[in-house]
This record gives C-alpha cells, sequence and structure tokens, in this order.
C-alpha cells in the first residue's frame, strides 16, 4: 500500500517535471494562421454534429440477418465519462421498432389492485429522477473466456456504454397500480418483434429501478428503448427492457428465453447459474490498448474506465509489468455509483516491452478477479458474466496488442 502510494507519487513528480519540455513533439511550422480567419464559416444548424474530422463509430459483427445484432461503442475513442447517445453500445433481438409516442402505452397489470394504462405524456409528467449509469451487457468481453487475444477494446469490451437517464421510479408506478400481497415477480416485456421479456424479483423492482423516458438530457434514442425503458441500477443489460409496454405482477418468474437459454452461467458441475443479474466490478485500459500505436519512449497518461454494479469505485490498480507489481491510478472526482470512473496514471514508456493491466476494487470490497481464478471458480462453458482483468502488450516498436500476439 505504502509502495504504491509512494511509486505512484514519483510518476506523477517524473510527469510534472516533463511540462515545459518533452511532452510535445516540435512543431515549428505551426502558425494560427491554418485557421483562415478571414473566411466565414458554415450556417447554424438546426440539430448539433460533431466534427467532420472525428471518426469513431460503433462496430459491429455481420449477422445474418441486419436487425439483430450488437454493435460496440469505441471505448478507445472514448474522453471523460459519458458515452454520447449516438455510440452508446446496441444489442437488439429484433430490430428497432419504431413508435409513436402518442400512441403507445405502458399497460401494468396481474396482481394487481387497479390495472393502469399509461401514457408517455402522463409518464413524462410525474415526479422524475436522473440517474448517471452504466449499462452493460451481460455478454460484454465474453470472447475473453476462450482467450485473451480481442484485438482492441471496442470489439472485446465495448458492450458497455454510460449515460444520464431520467425517469419515473417504477415503485411509483407499481403503487399507483396497488400490488397485491403474494406478487412477487414483474414480469417486463417489450414492444419489439420478439416482445421480448425478462422477470424481475418485486424487491428490487420497489428499490431502484427507472422507467426511463430521457437520455443524456433528450429523449432516449430509438435504439436505447423509445419511447420507454427499463433501467435497473447494476443489473445486467438484457433485464433492462427496452419499448417497454406491458408490466404484469405474478407469483412466479416466467423463466423467458433470455434468463433460461441466454445470460445464464453453465458451471463446471453441469449445473446452471441463474437469474445471475448483478454486474461486478471490472475496469479496462483504453489507452494504450490493442491496436493503438505509441509514436516512441516517451511519458504517457495511461487511462482507462473502471465501473460496478455494486456502487462507486474504491481503487483502481495498475501494473505495467505484467502484474508483478501495482500501483494506484488516480480516480477521477466525483465516482458516482455504478457509473464510469476515468483513472490515470502518468507511465514512461522506455522503448521496453511491458505488460499493463488495470484492476478495480468497488467499494463493498469486491476485487475485479482474474481471468485464471474466474475459470477456476465457473470453468469454461460460460459465454457470460467476464470481469477479468485484461492485460495488453505494449510492444518494444510502440505498437500496442493483446497478450498472445
Ligand atoms: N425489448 C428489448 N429489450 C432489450 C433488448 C431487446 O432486444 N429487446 N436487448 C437487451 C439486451 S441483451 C441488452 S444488453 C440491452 C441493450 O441496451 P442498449 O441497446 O440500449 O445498449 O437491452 C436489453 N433490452
Ligand atoms: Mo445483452
Amino acid at each position: 500500500m505504502k509502495d504504491s502510494k509512494r511509486s505512484s507519487r514519483r510518476q506523477l513528480l517524473q510527469m510534472g517535471a516533463a511540462v515545459g519540455g518533452g511532452l510535445l513533439a516540435k512543431h515549428e511550422q505551426a502558425s494560427a494562421a491554418e485557421n483562415k480567419p478571414g473566411q466565414l464559416g458554415i450556417p447554424l444548424g438546426p440539430y448539433g454534429e460533431r466534427s467532420p474530422f472525428e471518426k469513431a463509430v460503433r462496430w459491429r459483427r455481420d449477422t445474418k440477418t441486419p436487425e439483430t445484432g450488437s454493435s460496440f461503442t469505441p471505448l478507445q475513442d472514448s474522453v471523460g465519462t459519458l458515452t454520447p447517445s449516438s455510440l452508446h453500445y446496441e444489442r437488439h433481438h429484433a430490430g428497432i421498432p419504431t413508435i409513436d409516442p402518442a400512441q403507445h402505452r405502458l399497460v401494468i397489470h396481474g396482481m394487481v389492485n387497479r390495472p393502469l394504462s399509461i401514457t408517455v405524456a402522463e409518464i413524462r409528467h410525474l415526479p422524475s429522477v436522473t440517474k448517471t449509469l452504466v449499462l452493460e451487457c451481460g455478454g460484454n468481453s465474453g470472447s475473453e473466456w476462450a482467450a485473451k487475444n480481442g484485438p482492441d477494446v471496442q470489439r472485446s469490451f465495448g458492450l458497455v456504454s454510460c449515460s444520464e437517464w431520467t425517469g419515473v421510479p417504477l415503485r411509483l408506478l407499481l403503487e399507483e397500480a396497488g400490488v397485491q400481497p403474494g406478487a412477487s415477480w414483474v414480469i417486463a416485456e417489450g414492444a419489439d418483434a420478439c416482445r421480448m421479456e425478462r422477470s424481475i424479483p418485486i424487491a428490487k423492482a420497489m428499490d431502484n429501478i427507472l422507467v426511463a423516458y430521457g437520455q443524456n438530457g433528450e429523449a432516449l434514442r430509438p435504439a436505447q428503448g423509445y419511447p420507454l425503458r427499463l433501467l435497473i441500477p447494476g443489473w445486467e443489460g438484457n433485464a433492462n427492457v427496452k419499448w417497454l409496454r406491458s408490466l404484469k405482477l405474478t407469483d412466479q418468474a416466467y423463466m423467458a428465453r433470455d434468463e433460461t437459454a441466454k445470460y445464464t452461467d453453465l458451471m463446471p458441475d453441469g449445473k446452471a447459474r441463474i437469474f445471475t443479474y448483478q454486474m461486478e466490478a471490472k475496469s479496462i485500459i483504453t489507452f494504450p490498448s490493442g491496436g493503438q500505436t505509441l509514436p516512441g519512449p516517451n511519458l504517457y497518461e495511461l487511462t482507462g474506465l473502471a465501473w460496478s454494479g455494486r456502487g462507486r469505485i474504491e481503487r483502481v490498480d495498475i501494473t505495467t509489468d505484467g502484474g508483478r507489481s501495482w500501483v494506484k491510478a488516480q480516480l477521477q472526482e466525483p465516482r458516482l455509483p455504478i457509473a464510469f470512473t476515468r483513472f490515470r496514471l502518468p507511465w514512461r514508456f522506455d522503448g521496453r516491452e511491458a505488460v499493463i493491466a488495470s484492476r478495480a476494487v468497488d467499494e463493498s470490497g469486491y476485487v475485479q478477479p482474474t481471468r485464471e481464478a474466474l475459470i477456476a471458480a465457473r470453468g469454461l462453458n460460460s459465454a457470460y458474466h467476464f470481469n477479468g482483468i485484461k492485460f495488453w502488450k505494449v510492444q518494444t516498436d510502440g505498437t500496442v496488442t493483446n497478450v498472445e500476439a
């Protein structure tokens, strides 16, 4: 502990010493005239677009039907802690339905005293809550179970994003409907073609779930569930039903496809872990990461993102020697619970091969495990819920790859 504190302070001092010469390459020809100050720019527009020079896009694997599949957030290009709505990862089982909010209804029925059919306008007028929350697919980084050869942070870890969500507490709507004694589950159903369903225990439904209509200061994007979706803090993406149309109170779980055939973990003893909703602490170095190249030996800011479904990130440790020693990274404040926390560490690349990784610790004391520890506990049958430590290799020429390359 003491050692890691001292060495991170030493690295900071090194970085400080380099400011004022050495961090930036010399550009002798640079001049302000490049901006052509005499020329008018383009006109004002009604809805913003990013600079044409910015190229970060979601990545998707080809699927038989273009409507289904996943697209991955370019985490390596992210700065700060929020994901722009336009780059939020997507996971659709039956395409993105086009829903007119004036026609849409949310029905609350089953074991309730007063079945409700609520309009979107009514929901938007109820007392609201805004929370910054990570959303992560239970299948994110699932390819890491089989091998450590993910080429880059986007394709291996990009099924996670962080937005500011606004909505109504689900509890408020359930209390309005009057939950009958004995009702122990809420079955949520989407309005997409597959009518995706998930079963949610009543205790969580009465705790902190949002029926969200807002994302990053505007309405939800269609891909994120416009006009209404569930936002379940800390729980796997799949349970966060989009295009929400129905909430049915029952006394048993539905055993829907996505909680039986999918999003369960087959353990080595042949039994499956099921209803494993909560996502655990995880972190990933985004710079330097696979596919990037360091232009040469120099001081760099090593940075990345950490998050936990259980709450705040307490600490992130960094290794640059393959896990032999660890130092504490600086954490961006405020550290919001169940949200991206950016970590940073000044780091000198001296031209020798370096194997780097981050390890997150959350406020519950949970420590992000190694891949080996996860495999020892859960075997290799699973495709879901991988949160192992990810190592990148910085080669002597500055190229960054996975550790198997
Ligand atoms: N109705 C409906 N809800 C859904 C899905 C879907 O296909 N249909 N996909 C689920 C899965 S698997 C995930 S990971 C998240 C993805 O949310 P996003 O596309 O907003 O990132 O939504 C969940 N909710
Ligand atoms: Mo998912």
